[in-house]
Formats: C-alpha cells, sequence, structure tokens
C-alpha cells in the first residue's frame, strides 16, 4: 500500500493505522506542488492528502480510509473491540467529531482566505475567533475525559485524530490551559507505539 501525507497533517492519523494494522506500506511525503498536478488530482479531487492506494484501488478521505484498513485489518480494532457495535459507533462518533467538527476550524491558521485580500488585522480577528471556537469545541472532549483514559474503553483511531488536533493547536499557539484533561490525555496518546513509528517517520515530535 501506498500512503501520500504531507507531515502533521491529517495524514498522520491513517499512517499511525499503518503501522497499528501491521500493513506492509510506502510512505510518499507529498510535494505540495504535486498536490495540485493533473496526475495527483484524477487519485485525489481535492488536491489533498490523505491518499491510499492499495494495487489498484486509490481511496481518499480520512473515513474512506480508515474504514476501508479497518474492514482489511479487522484485529487491529481501530474502531474499538470489534464485536461491540455501540463502542465502535462511539468511535465513528469521535471521528466525526475530530475529522469535520474540530478539523474544519483550523484553515484560517494554515492559509490566508482569499476575502482577507492582505488586511492583516482582520485575518488576526477571524484567527481570534476560529481559536474560541476550537476551545469551545474541544470543551467537549475535556468533559468527556475527566474520569477516562480515551474516548472509547480502549484506544481507537478516533484518539489518534484528536492528538494531530492538540498538536496543531500547539503549533499555532492556541492555549489549552483551560483544558487540563486534554494536557493529560494528549501525553498518554503520544506514548501510543504506531502513532510513534509514524511520527518518527514523518520526522515531526509531540
Ligand atoms: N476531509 C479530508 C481533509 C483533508 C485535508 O484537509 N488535508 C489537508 C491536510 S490536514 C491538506 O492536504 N492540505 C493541503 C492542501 O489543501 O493544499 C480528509 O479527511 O481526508
Amino acid at each position: 500500500m501506498k500512503l501520500y501525507y504531507l507531515p502533521g497533517s491529517c495524514s498522520l492519523v491513517p499512517h499511525t493505522a499503518l503501522y497499528w494494522t501491521g500493513a506492509e506500506h510506502e510512505a510518499f511525503e507529498t510535494p505540495r506542488d504535486y498536490l495540485k498536478s493533473p496526475e495527483y488530482l484524477v487519485k485525489n479531487p481535492n488536491g489533498s492528502v490523505p491518499t491510499l492506494e492499495d494495487g489498484d484501488f486509490t481511496i481518499v478521505q480520512n473515513i474512506g480510509i480508515l474504514t476501508y484498513l479497518d474492514s482489511k485489518f479487522p484485529e487491529a480494532e481501530l474502531f474499538g473491540a470489534k464485536d461491540n457495535l455501540q463502542q465502535r459507533a462511539q468511535a465513528y462518533r469521535w471521528l466525526a467529531y475530530a475529522n469535520s467538527d474540530l478539523h474544519k476550524q483550523f484553515p484560517p491558521f494554515f492559509s490566508v482566505p482569499g476575502y482577507i485580500d492582505g488586511d492583516e488585522e482582520l485575518h488576526q480577528r477571524v484567527k481570534d475567533s476560529a481559536a474560541k471556537g476550537i476551545i469551545n469545541t474541544l470543551s467537549i472532549a475535556e468533559a468527556h475525559l475527566k474520569d477516562r483514559e480515551y474516548l472509547i474503553d480502549q484506544i481507537c483511531i478516533a484518539d489518534i485524530y484528536l492528538f494531530a488536533v492538540l498538536r496543531w493547536c500547539k503549533l499555532v499557539k492556541i492555549s489549552t490551559d483551560s483544558l487540563p484533561n486534554l494536557e493529560a490525555y494528549y501525553h498518554r496518546v503520544a506514548a501510543f507505539e504506531p502513532l510513534q513509528k509514524a511520527m518518527l517517520r514523518e520526522d515531526i515530535k509531540a
């Protein structure tokens, strides 16, 4: 299998899943200009990562890739105990929370939206407002993790996504001081061996 990734981006999640499942794979650090090339756009029309190729099968979108890996390697239990429907549903619930509710609030930190049009003060206000939204959304996981080690009863792939998002908070200097449960959780998840292997391969640190 071949995974197209950008270091530290959301492709860290399927990258971790590849180590977790023990799948034989190649991880390709995707040059930014290749993302928008006609050759890559055939694979991934959004021109983004992650993309996974398995022989002549290509799948994009984290949820598509992770569901594929889970079906192919059920013993790894990426989404919790494989015979526990409710636990698996909760794992998907938290994956949606991280991949949708949280992830979609980050673009103002990673690129300059077109409507900013050189207005730095407006960009700062947009980022301040996005940061408030992110903290507000994170407070849901903060409350949930009060007496829990992980999002469900065992570590699952949604924990890796939430870890990636918390790492972005640190990179773009969104203070998570008001979220102590998440801070402890961040270090707990960082110690998970498949994640450590993926971070080592991407040359990034927690
Ligand atoms: N909904 C997509 C999100 C993909 C996405 O936002 N990827 C970002 C990295 S986190 C990316 O490739 N950004 C580079 C770009 O758009 O130029 C998924 O879950 O796969």
